[in-house]
């Protein structure tokens, strides 16, 4: 498949290097100059921005948490005057203040840029039509892939999220070849698509996931039900949105934008970098932003960075799939739980659906984990012993996979929520 811009992402390393440094030590100049949350911080801990010398320099600069860019709301972050924005964003922030990100012109054609090598490497081409449908808001998601998507000249359908019978009509109708949405909208159409008979109409080659984790069982759900390459794209807000990395056809980790983001690895505990390979939480520096520059930011998402180069000719350095996010994990009776890992033992499963819900509770001050799945065919609740069959072989894959005793529940089809975004399956009651 094609290599958007093959002078970046097959780089040899020690030109990749050579430009990350030189815009490192800018974006430190810039965030030190002009935003007063980064001169402080650098200030109390003695480091100027002449101290950046080699790439190993940047650990002198302290780590930013999600906490102090909301202190910073709405837009005491931005290093350029409102008049040189000329967009903005915002995270959901469902569990607080939101967080807004500020873009330039500059900004907006990196973006672009960075997501037409994402799409290209997970094979979108100027032939495609691609059905957007992350909602066109404040999320990130839509208009990120809507810039990238364009330079590469594919026909946007810019359909935006909800309304999914209308979504699968207009997919068939229209003919799209590409999908963009979050794994489990995705998957939400899959099964509206095969309730109103119209996947033999649908003409899907490639589709473009992210803004939420999901496992390799959710993937291979999702090809064998669209017949479909499914590709895997990672970003945030505090840093871009999406367009950070992304996987190309061999779907082996996903590629990081290295000239405009400098990838590190943190043991979450202690805030020490650990060694290239380990797995630990990633922090992002962003290289090329203008409006909004991050340094040292802590993402809370658990990866590993892989520096092979990838079978593609791509030289980038790749980030695993994302694991969880460290506020995500669940301690239960003292085993740390990832969401990711049940959802591996749940999906591709015979007699059950994809979705899936996690309840915590501590009933008697003991926790107790309640995991929620559909059955396909509702008349196994008539058939008692392959109903308990079920159930116990469930029981029994999540307790080898947890090393825990989890309650399982079998209800009826189409019960559990679905979601037109990202989805939230876990209640922690606790
Ligand atoms: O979700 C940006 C995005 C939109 C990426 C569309 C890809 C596609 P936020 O709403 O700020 O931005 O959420 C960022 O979502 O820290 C991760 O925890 C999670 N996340 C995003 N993509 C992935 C992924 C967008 N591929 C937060 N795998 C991040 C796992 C992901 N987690």
């Amino acid at each position: 498949m094609a290599i958007w811009n093959p002078a970046m992402e097959c780089a040899t390393r020690r030109g990749m290097d050579n430009i990350q440094l030189e815009r490192l030590k800018n974006t430190v100049r810039t965030a030190y100059d002009h935003v007063p949350m980064y001169r402080e911080k650098m200030d109390k801990a003695g480091v100027k921005p002449s101290d950046i010398e080699s790439l190993k320099d940047i650990t002198k600069i302290p780590l930013t948490c999600k906490q102090e860019l909301r202190e910073q709301y709405p837009f005491k972050l931005l290093a350029v005057p409102m008049r040189d924005v000329v967009r903005i964003h915002a995270s959901s922030g469902t569990t607080g203040q939101p967080i807004t990100a500020g873009y330039t012109r500059g900004d907006l054609s990196m973006w672009a840029e960075s997501i037409a090598r994402l799409a290209t490497a997970g094979g979108v081409t100027q032939e495609d039509v691609a059905q957007i449908s992350f909602g066109y808001t404040l999320f990130t998601g839509a208009f990120g892939l809507h810039g990238g998507l364009e330079k590469i000249g594919a026909a946007i359908i810019p359909i935006s999220g909800g309304n999914t019978e209308r979504q699968i009509q207009i997919m068939r109708d229209f003919g799209a070849t590409a999908l963009i949405a979050t794994p489990s909208y995705a998957m939400y159409l899959a099964e509206m698509a095969e309730k109103l008979d119209a996947l033999r109409h649908i003409r899907l080659r490639v589709g473009l996931f992210g803004g939420e984790g999901s496992t390799e069982e959710m993937r291979a759900e999702l090809e064998r039900r669209f017949h479909i390459l499914a590709t895997e794209n990672y970003g945030l807000t505090e840093v871009l949105g999406p367009g950070v990395s992304g996987e190309c056809e061999y779907k082996c980790g996903m590629h990081i934008n290295e000239d405009y983001f400098l990838p590190e690895i943190i043991d979450p505990d202690t805030e020490e970098p650990l060694p290239l390979g380990e797995q630990g939480e990633l922090v992002l520096t962003t290289l090329s932003k203008e409006a909004q520059p991050s340094l040292r930011y802590r993402t809370r998402d658990i990866t590993r960075l892989i520096p092979e180069p990838c079978a593609c000719g791509r030289t980038q350095i790749r980030m695993e799939k994302v694991k969880g996010r460290s506020d995500d994990m669940l301690i239960i009776r003292g085993v740390n739980v990832f969401p990711s890992q049940i959802e591996s033992v749940l999906v591709g499963q015979r007699g059950i659906g994809p979705h899936y819900e996690i309840i915590v509770t501590r009933p008697n001050y003991v926790d107790h984990l309640q995991v929620k799945v559909e059955l396909v065919d509702a008349g196994l609740l008539d058939r008692y012993s392959e109903l308990e069959a079920l159930h116990n072989k469930l029981r029994a894959d999540l307790r080898t996979v947890l090393n825990l005793d989890v309650e399982v529940t079998l209800v009826s089809p189409y019960t559990l929520k679905r979601f037109e975004g990202k989805a939230k399956r876990v209640t922690d009651l606790r």
